[in-house]
């Protein structure tokens, strides 16, 4: 089941096998949209600190379709290994995450780390899910918190190959995709 655009996944939550072996040293159990959690270090420290949650667009969305289909992809590693991937697969032995040109998506990372992933998608923009359809900010970069959910849509309107990865330099080796649209 999907929920209406803007509003977030109601997608039950899975961890695939591969995310199963020495690789993968932690899997979150129950994990939930943060969006007004400040994160590590920012929270309840006397300052108003802004949020995910308070983000809106000045304008209104420009793709305001409900998304015609949803991936999943969880934020996998070994923390002592300093292994990193997704869904349990690093980059190397990973197929390539096919875009229909045309279409609306929802990508939901589920971060079963504890270490923030700042998740960068190429070619397109990620308009984050924050409660207001009308008003879907636009981002180039979505931080995942540790442990939690998060949820954005993807309007496939560039063909090509396209690279996917998280912003951290020590993680991306592993924690990289590369999008392929058709
Ligand atoms: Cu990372």
């Amino acid at each position: 089941m999907r929920g209406p655009a803007g509003l977030g996944s109601n997608t039950k939550i899975v961890h695939k096998s591969t995310e199963y072996g020495p690789q993968v040293d932690m899997r979150a159990q129950n994990p939930m949209y943060r969006l007004d959690d400040p994160g590590v270090g920012l929270r309840n420290n006397g300052r108003r600190v802004l949020t995910y949650a308070d983000l809106r667009n000045l304008y209104p969305t420009s793709d305001p379709r409900d998304p015609g289909r949803e991936i999943q992809l969880h934020l996998t590693g070994n923390m002592a290994r300093y292994m990193w991937s997704i869904n349990g697969i690093k980059y190397a032995d990973a197929k390539p995450l096919p875009f229909k040109y045309g279409e609306r998506l929802r990508i939901t990372f589920v971060n079963d780390t504890m270490m923030n992933h700042p998740m960068h998608l190429h070619g397109m923009w990620s308009d984050l899910e924050t409660g207001d359809g009308k008003r879907i900010p636009r981002k180039h970069t979505v931080i995942v918190q540790p442990g939690s959910k998060i949820s954005y849509l993807v309007t496939a309107d560039a063909k090509g190959s396209w690279a996917y990865h998280c912003h951290l330099l020590y993680h991306m080796l592993g924690m990289f995709r590369k999008v392929i649209m058709t």
